[in-house]
This record gives C-alpha cells, structure tokens and sequence, in this order.
C-alpha cells in the first residue's frame, strides 16, 4: 500500500506514536509518506536508510498582507500534491485538528481521488480543544470526512461519543511500545552518578503543560524524600518548566531535583528509575507509562482518562484519584521501600507492556487500511 502519515513533527506521544507506525510500515514493505512541518524525532533513531520512506516537508509562505503564514493551506495543498503524485491508497491523520481537516481540504481539492482517510485520535483534539464550541465544530468535521476513526483508549472513544455522537463507530487501536527498543538497560555507572548514595530515581517525562499537573509530579516527591532518601528527575519542556524549579527551591529539595531538558535516549533514561509518576488531570493513553513498564518501572499517577487501560492499580503500579498526591506519595512509598514488592511490580510492568505490542497494533492498522482500500 502507499500511505500517507501526517502528525505533528515535535516531541509527543502522537509523534512518537505515527512515526513509529510509519517505521514499522515500511518494514513491512508498504511505501510510506510523512507529510509534516520537519523531520519526525523518532526517525532520527532508524540510523539507516529506507528507500520506501519519504518525506515531505510543508514550507509556508509569509506575505505581508497575510496576519499569519497560513500553515494548514499549505498543509493541505501539500497532502493534495503527495497524493495526487504518489497516488496514495491512505492518507493517516493523526490529531483531527488540523490533520483530519486538512486531509479532506487536500481530497476536496483533488475532486476525486481513490485515496482514502484515516484518523487518529490522541486526545489533546477531544478532551482540551474541543471544549471550545468554535474548535468543536471543526473537530466535527475533522470526523465526519474520515473514511475511519480510530481512538488510542476506550476512553477517549467514550468523551467522543459524548461529545459527537458520530455516525459510524471509532475503532479502538491502543497505543502501543517496541519491546525490543523499550527494554530495561541497565547503566551502573551512570546510576551512581545520578544517585551516589543508592538514593531511590524517581523520573517524570512530559512536555510540562498544566494538564500535567507538574507541581503535584513535586509535591508527590517531597512526601517520598521525607520517607526516603531520593533523586527526582524531570525530562521535557514546557510552559511549567520555570514554575517547577522555582517550587523545588521553595521546599528546598532543589539538589534533589534534576531538570533534564529534552533527551533522546528514552529506554536508557527510564531505566535508571525506580518509579515513574504521573499525576496528570488529563491522559488520553499516557504513552510514557507504557515505555517506562516496558523498561520495568512501576507507575505511581493519576487515575485519569486512559491510564487505568494501562497501569493495573495494585499490580504495575497505583493510581489515585486526579490532585490526590497524599495518596500517591504514600503508595510510592510503599513500593519503594519494599525492595520484594518493587520487583514484583516491575515484573508485572514488563508482562503488562507485552500486551501491548508493536506487532499487533500495526496489524490492526494495516487490516484496517485494506478493508477501506478493498471496500470503500
Ligand atoms: O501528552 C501530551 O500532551 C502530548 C500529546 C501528543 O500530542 O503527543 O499526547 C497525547 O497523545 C499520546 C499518544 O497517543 C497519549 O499517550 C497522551 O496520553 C495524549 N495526551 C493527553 O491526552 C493529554
């Protein structure tokens, strides 16, 4: 098949999660085509060359008449080019907005083309934007025009239905994790570094919005310093950042603290943890959750949206209710003090992830892509 994967190029689990489909795509001998604002992040880590992946890459035009680059027009015009040159079979949005609209901007501007759309939910469309009524309606029609729709939680497929009540059914296709790429790496020496003392690592990985509650990810820390020696690492950017450092100094666990920035080397970094936490307010799937079971690293967080699809309360990890951080502290304690219960946690993590393989998921995406080829 020739496939069309559009999605937003930066760091982020939709991201990671289209690129890593595309990838696995081409393995399998499909031509696949990412129309996006740069080069994916997660391609980057291919490190060798495939004739069967091409990228296409939108370049916006400023004007002084026009307020703003009209980024999504481009978008468009660029999908309609990549399908109509390529003749694509599939066009893969991921986001509805503004993926989906674009996709069937660029199939309205191409009168009739065979190609067929496909898009993803992730979350951020569904639970944030469409909260506003002007965005909603758009969502809407981001929806509407797909051939198929599928959602990476029941969850998420529940606030959709919700909201939209769609004509044809979404299609639940769970994220998913490379346990070959995601697995537990042990590096001694850089453990002792972070944690010289055989201080317990606990890790958060986001891109710090206010859904990820980042000053309960600190407040969840302090209650498991004060019970324990511990190093907490934060990897990502985002708007919270500043506000973060300064509350760490403000309870004075700020040489405990460790703000990474941005950093690649996923699997190694989550292996280094003894606990990841995740107390967001929001969580359509929690990708991050799965990649740090997959390397063993039980998950202490919110019970928000799609977690509980992923961590098992009392099992890979504990979730209590969203800002409940007294709870959260008390049973990270409880895992990381007990050096019995933290092994059999991180077993469970790892057996967990099994059920989410990279094998089975692209499967669902291919069958997917054929029935709408073969019956449209
Ligand atoms: O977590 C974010 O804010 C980033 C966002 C994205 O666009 O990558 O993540 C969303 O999609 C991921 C991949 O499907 C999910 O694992 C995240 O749970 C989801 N984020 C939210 O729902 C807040």
């Amino acid at each position: 098949m020739k496939i069309g994967i559009s999605c937003y190029a930066t760091l982020g689990g939709s991201g990671a999660v289209a690129t890593e489909l595309g990838k696995a795509l081409a393995a399998r001998g499909h031509e696949v085509h990412f129309i996006v604002s740069g080069t994916p992040f997660r391609l980057g880590y291919l490190g060798y060359f495939m004739d069967n992946i091409y990228i296409h890459e939108v370049e916006t035009t400023s004007y002084p008449v026009l307020q703003s680059s009209p980024y999504d027009l481009a978008l468009s015009a660029k999908m309609a080019d990549v399908i109509s040159h390529y003749d694509l079979d599939i066009i893969h949005a991921h986001y509805a907005i503004p993926y989906a609209v674009c996709a069937f901007l660029a199939r309205e501007m191409l009168g009739t083309h065979k190609v067929r759309i496909v898009t993803t939910l992730h979350g951020t469309d569904i639970t944030v934007l469409a909260q506003d009524p002007l965005l909603r309606d758009v969502i809407r029609l981001g929806i509407e025009k797909s051939h198929a729709v599928t959602a990476v939680s029941q969850s998420l497929i529940d606030q959709t239905n919700e909201l939209f009540e769609p004509a044809c059914p979404i299609m639940k296709i769970h994220n998913f994790v490379d346990v070959k790429q995601y697995r537990r790496l042990e590096s001694p020496t850089l453990k002792l570094r972070i944690a010289p003392n055989n201080e317990k690592v606990i890790l958060h990985m986001s891109n710090f919005r206010a859904v990820k509650r980042i000053p309960d990810v600190i407040e969840t820390f302090r209650l498991i310093h004060q019970a324990m020696p511990a190093k907490l690492l934060m990897v990502g950017e985002g708007p919270e950042l500043d506000a973060a450092r300064k509350l760490t100094c403000k309870m004075g666990i700020e040489d405990d603290v460790l703000f990474l920035g941005q950093q690649d080397e996923v699997a190694q970094l989550l292996s280094l943890a003894d606990l990841l936490l995740l107390p967001s307010q929001k969580e359509s799937f929690g990708l991050v959750a799965l990649e740090a079971m997959a390397c063993g690293v039980p998950v202490v967080g919110s019970n928000a949206g799609g977690i509980p699809e992923v961590v098992e309360h009392g099992k890979s990890g504990y979730l209590a209710p969203v800002g409940d951080t007294e709870s959260m502290g008390a049973y990270a304690v409880s895992i990381l003090s007990n050096i019995e219960k933290w092994h059999a946690f991180s077993e469970a993590a790892m057996q967990r992830a099994k059920l989410f393989t990279m094998e089975e998921k692209v499967s669902q995406y291919e069958e997917l892509y054929k029935r709408l080829i073969h019956y449209p």
